[in-house]
């Protein structure tokens, strides 16, 4: 059964131009320090000038935007097949004037880039959020005329207030009309008066560990109570990071809304499909978690079949030098062979099965 990774990205050679132009957050630029060495400036308050300079950013090379490198990557991970996406923050930040025209060259260029590998690459498209909706529809019109793309890719923000803002139903009816999977994925962290004032001091682990798998959580919970997945019952969220927290809190979740006297009182407590239903019909979640304790409670809440194997590069690289097997990696293979460790047929299944049949790939 080959391997597919399902959760790798990329920054397409004119993304990277475009973050090089750019002076704010998110950019690419190099620091006194080290004038030899480009850091990718992603996070917001990333480039805090109180942050030691090894906490700004992260350093990016050829790895982020050169193709063959995803391959040596893949052929290094014994992984058959990527599907491949641009990485946060996405086109979030554009006006909206260009957001359009920008979608259409990056989906085209990833597009171009997985028909250099034919078999071997796959990809998620991105969508111009900061346009109208319109425009937002067209661009996933398009995208079904690209050959190799298999859903798209989104944070948190949707058009600027969240996932369960209403204006969003446009977008949510033609991803469900065409069948195209949602890969949700964090970037905006929270607030970083959470993090509290030594923040600085702990590098990148807060926003990383926590902030992102909560933004997450927040995202898809506000989904859930806005209803969404009551008027779309067919669309299809895969989450990053094995979901956040939410295998972990969904009955917490249940259990508040079911508590609640004011959803009581609007009769949205008893008209309405729980965490648990969505969980095992819409939601695929990634196997990105790094441990079988955070697998199991994903394969618990949603169920083997829902599951797919994922790596996250180029981010978390060794910090070794010349270590050529990524521990980020490794560690994500054996919590799928701890999970499963008496099922090959459910690892399989975890390791590429499952994408191939969901993905259609
Ligand atoms: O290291 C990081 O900041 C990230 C990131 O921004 N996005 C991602 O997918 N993984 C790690």
């Amino acid at each position: 059964m080959p391997v597919v990774d399902i959760h790798t990205h990329i920054y397409p050679s004119s993304f990277v131009e475009l973050l090089r132009s750019r002076q704010t957050v998110p950019y690419i630029r190099t620091f006194p320090e080290d004038p030899d060495s480009s850091r990718l400036i992603i996070l917001p308050g990333e480039d805090d000038p109180s942050m030691p300079s090894t906490s700004r950013g992260r350093p990016i090379g050829p790895e982020y935007h050169d193709i063959s490198q995803k391959i040596a990557f893949m052929d290094q991970h014994l992984i058959d097949i990527s599907v491949i996406s641009l990485a946060n923050p996405w086109l979030d930040f554009l006006d909206p004037e260009e957001a359009g025209e920008a979608a259409r060259k990056i989906n085209d260029d990833v597009n171009a880039l997985c028909a250099q590998y034919p078999g071997r690459l796959y990809a998620f498209g991105t969508l111009p959020l900061s346009a109208s909706a319109d425009i937002i529809v067209a661009e996933i019109e398009r995208l079904t005329s690209l050959e190799h793309m298999r859903g798209v890719i989104m944070g948190t923000s949707g058009l600027g207030h969240g996932l369960d803002d209403p204006a969003l139903d446009p977008v949510y009816a033609a991803l469900e009309k065409h069948n195209q999977v949602i890969f949700l994925h964090p970037h905006y962290g929270l607030p970083s008066s959470v993090y509290g004032p030594k923040a600085s001091e702990y590098g990148h682990v807060l926003p990383l560990a926590l902030g992102f798998p909560l933004e997450t959580t927040i995202a898809v919970t506000r989904m859930l109570l806005g209803g969404v997945w009551d008027r779309f019952t067919k669309l299809n969220v895969l989450l990053a990071h094995s979901g956040g927290t939410l295998p972990f809190l969904a009955g917490r979740i249940e259990s508040c809304i079911k508590h609640d006297g004011h959803l009581k009182q609007e009769g949205k407590t008893e008209r309405r499909r729980d965490v648990w239903d969505i969980l095992k019909s819409n939601i695929y979640l990634d196997a990105v978690i790094y441990s079988d304790v955070g697998l199991k409670a994903a394969v618990n809440a949603s169920g083997s079949d829902r599951l797919m194997f994922g790596t996250d590069h180029p981010f978390f690289p060794p910090l070794e030098l010349d270590v050529p097997e990524w521990h980020s990696v490794a560690a994500n293979y054996k919590a799928v062979s701890s999970a499963f460790n008496d099922s090959d047929s459910e690892a399989n299944a975890v390791l590429g099965g499952n994408a191939i049949r969901i993905l259609n790939l």
